[in-house]
C-alpha cells in the first residue's frame, strides 16, 4: 500500500495550514510531523534548504514552499477543484495567494506572531511594543482595507472556495492567535467572510491541533497533538536546541 503523504510543519504556521486545509477539503490521507521549523534536525535542514515549513514528501518526491506544494496537490488530486476555472479569476486567486505569502506574511507572521509568540517562545526576546503599535495600526489595517476590496458583497472571493480563499484566511487565522480582532465596523465583508471560513469543516478540524499547539511549550507539542488525536508521523524532525534558518529575522 502506498504511505500516505508527508507533511513537516507545525499546525501554527499559516503556510502550513493552507497546505493542510486543501489536504483536508480533497479528502487525501496525509501524515504530519508538527514541528516548528527552528527546532528541525539536520535531516529536515537537508529536506528544506531554507529552514522553513511546510515540506511535503511523497515517496521520493520533497517539495518545499506552500504555493509549490499546493500547486502540486490540484494537479495530483483535481477533485475538488480549488483553483477557480476561469483563466483571469485563477490568475487573480495566486496573486492573492502571492500577497498573502509575502505582505500580510511579513506583517501578520514577522511584525505581529513573530514579536508576541514566537520571539519571547524560542528566543526569550521581549516583543518590541512600537512594531506591534505600528503594525496594529498602520500596516495591518492597510491589508484589511484592501482584502475589502477585493471580497464581492457576500460569498467567496471567486465564487467557489479557491486557494485565494484559503491562503487569505490561513494569514488572518495568525493574527487572531496574536489577538487581534478583526473590526466588523471597518471591514464587514471581511470580517463575515473569516467567520465563514473559520466555520469550514476543514478549517474545524485543524482548529482543534492548533489549539493544542497553542497552549503547551513547544517541546511538549507531540505529546499534546498525540493526545488530541492528530494524524502524526511515526518519526519527528524535532531537536531540542533552536537554530537560526539563512530566512530567518
Ligand atoms: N515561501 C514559503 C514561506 C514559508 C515560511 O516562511 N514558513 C515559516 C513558518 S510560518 C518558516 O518556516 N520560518 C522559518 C524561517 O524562515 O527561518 C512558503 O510559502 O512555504
Amino acid at each position: 500500500m502506498d504511505q500516505p503523504l508527508l507533511i513537516i510543519g507545525s499546525y501554527l504556521s499559516p503556510y502550513v495550514r493552507k497546505v493542510l486545509l486543501m489536504l483536508e477539503l480533497k479528502g487525501v490521507a496525509y501524515r504530519i510531523d508538527p514541528i516548528v521549523p527552528f527546532f528541525g534536525d539536520e535531516t529536515f535542514a537537508r529536506l528544506s534548504p531554507l529552514r522553513q515549513v511546510p515540506v511535503l514528501v511523497d515517496g521520493d518526491l520533497v517539495l518545499n514552499d506552500s504555493s509549490v506544494i499546493c500547486q502540486y496537490l490540484e494537479e495530483r488530486y483535481p477533485q475538488p477543484a480549488l483553483y477557480p476555472a476561469d483563466i483571469a479569476d485563477r490568475a487573480r486567486a495566486r496573486w492573492l495567494e502571492e500577497y498573502a505569502d509575502s505582505r500580510m506574511g511579513q506583517v501578520i507572521i514577522w511584525q505581529l506572531f513573530n514579536q508576541k509568540m514566537i520571539g519571547p517562545a524560542v528566543w526569550g526576546r521581549e516583543p518590541d511594543l512600537a512594531v506591534i503599535e505600528k503594525t496594529c495600526n498602520q500596516d495591518l489595517p492597510a491589508i484589511l482595507d484592501y482584502l475589502e476590496g477585493w471580497l464581492p458583497a457576500s460569498g467567496w472571493l471567486f465564487g467557489e472556495l479557491s486557494i485565494a480563499d484559503l491562503s487569505v484566511a490561513a494569514f488572518l487565522r495568525n493574527a487572531q492567535f496574536s489577538r487581534y480582532e478583526i473590526d466588523a465596523e471597518r471591514w464587514p465583508k471581511l470580517a463575515t467572510f473569516y467567520r465563514n471560513a473559520l466555520g469550514l469543516d476543514a478549517f474545524q478540524r485543524l482548529a482543534r491541533f492548533e489549539m493544542a499547539c497553542a497552549k503547551t511549550p513547544i517541546a511538549q507539542q507531540r505529546a499534546a497533538l498525540q493526545e488530541a488525536g492528530a494524524p502524526l508521523s511515526e518519526h519527528t524532525h524535532f531537536r531540542e536546541r533552536p537554530v537560526r534558518g539563512p530566512m530567518s529575522r
